[in-house]
């Protein structure tokens, strides 16, 4: 069988309709078919229009080379073999990316890990898991299944915990310790960020059966907090596939989020977490480091700024569902320009700097749109001489 080139962009569109296929299970596939491509075609020439950034550039570039100006039966093996390659892709892209925890009851039979711990030790556990959005969407009885399985591993200087391109063993909580982010970049090795002292990862290659996608390098001494893939499995990608089902729907609707493929948008829905905050409580806080980025799913925040001169705070605007904040200080690499806080009970979809660095860069140009306009909000508000706390924006 001679070699098929698989054109760049065909594996993220059939991957796009074969999620939605199982999603919605439409009686009739080609009809279905027509409706979802043409669907991806308009939404095309909307960002054609608005001149979207050139990291989408190639994907739109996608064409399918029509095979009338030759005869049908010269073509017949090449359909044969794209025909097959289409399948595998397909079969491996459900195996992937639509994973169905209903469909899979084998892992249920697999013994309980349980790695006994002190009450020391369990207490640190539930302070080092405490923000760990992975883990905020499981109820109480797989989080204690969680936390009994998860072993301590001690770090030293310079020990590699994780090596790019090596099959994936377990997923890690940070306890304490920095750890750098390498990656292999056009064949150099490139510190892309770090892990100071809290946060997770070791997620990909455990949820989508990939190669490590990162080297994690220990800076210093460090603990760590393991769990092992199949319990990985067991409780974080089978509720993976809840939260789809969960969110789905609401991520289509963020405007922010249209100009990405389905399947990208459910990579976001994979590593989010959901928070609740209650009135008054402060999501985000003036000049502290970021984190995170967040997403209103309900209710309504405030956006407060402090003034250097009488350190009065003041509100600059509201954010309602569907709407997103926290994403200034993340692009622009500085401290938070404002503080955030709850009005009424509110829920936010939050992203950890990791997560919003690998899967919202596409969004990058959109919301470095909206700085501008905060920048001529501020002068017209308040005149260029009023002077902020951190309010610093360069674009
Ligand atoms: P993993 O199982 O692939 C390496 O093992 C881990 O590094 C990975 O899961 C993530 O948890 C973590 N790109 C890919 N993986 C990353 C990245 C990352 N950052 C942390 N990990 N990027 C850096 C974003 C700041 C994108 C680099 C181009
Ligand atoms: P952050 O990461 O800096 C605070 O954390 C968030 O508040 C910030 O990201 C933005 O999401 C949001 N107008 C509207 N929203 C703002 C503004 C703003 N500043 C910060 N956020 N400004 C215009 C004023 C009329 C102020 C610009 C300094």
């Amino acid at each position: 069988m001679s070699r098929v080139e698989i054109p760049p962009g065909l594996k993220e569109l059939l991957q796009g309709y074969t999620v939605e296929v199982l999603r919605l299970r439409p009686a009739d596939l080609v009809e279905f078919a027509v409706q979802h491509f043409t669907r991806i075609q308009e939404g095309r020439g909307k960002e054609h229009n608005a001149k979207k950034g050139s990291l989408k550039t190639s994907r739109r570039e996608v064409s399918f080379k029509t095979h009338s100006d030759k005869s049908v039966r010269d073509e017949e093996d090449s359909v044969v073999n794209h025909i097959a390659m289409l399948q595998y892709i397909c079969v491996a892209t459900v195996c992937a990316e639509a994973y169905d925890p209903d469909e899979d009851d084998e892992d249920d039979t697999d013994p309980r890990v349980v790695h006994p711990k002190s009450d020391v030790q369990r207490h640190r556990l539930q302070d080092a898991c405490r923000d760990i959005l992975l883990f905020k969407t499981l109820d109480q009885e797989q989080l204690s299944e969680v936390l009994d399985a998860m072993f301590e591993v001690l770090v030293k200087p310079q020990e590699h915990i994780i090596d790019q391109g090596a099959d994936g063993d377990n997923f890690y909580v940070i306890e304490r310790g920095v750890f750098d982010i390498h990656v292999q970049k056009d064949g150099a090795n490139v510190c892309v960020g770090k892990y100071d002292s809290k946060g997770s990862f070791g997620e990909l290659a455990l949820m989508y059966n990939t190669p490590r996608a990162a080297t994690i390098i220990a800076s210093q001494d460090g603990a760590l907090w393991g769990l092992d893939r199949a319990t990985f499995h067991r409780l974080i990608v089978k509720n993976n596939a809840k939260k789809r089902r969960m969110y789905e729907a609401f991520i289509e609707c963020v405007p922010l989020l249209t100009s990405l493929e389905l399947s990208e948008r459910m990579r976001i829905v994979d590593v989010l977490g959901a928070r609740v905050f209650q009135d008054e409580e402060c999501i985000i806080t003036q000049g502290e480091r970021a984190d995170c980025f967040y997403i209103v799913e309900s209710g309504e925040v405030k956006i407060m700024i402090k003034s250097k001169l009488d350190n009065l705070e003041m509100e600059l605007a509201r954010c309602s569902r569907g709407q997103y904040f926290g994403e200034l200080a993340l692009v622009t690499n500085q401290l938070r320009a404002a503080s955030v806080y709850a009005v009424g009970v509110t829920k936010c979809l939050v992203i950890d700097i990791q997560a919003f660095e690998r899967l919202l860069g596409p969004c990058k140009e959109i919301m470095k749109r909206n700085f501008s306009q905060y920048k001529d909000q501020l002068v017209a508000l308040f005149g260029s001489s009023v002077d902020f706390k951190h309010e610093k924006i360069e674009v």
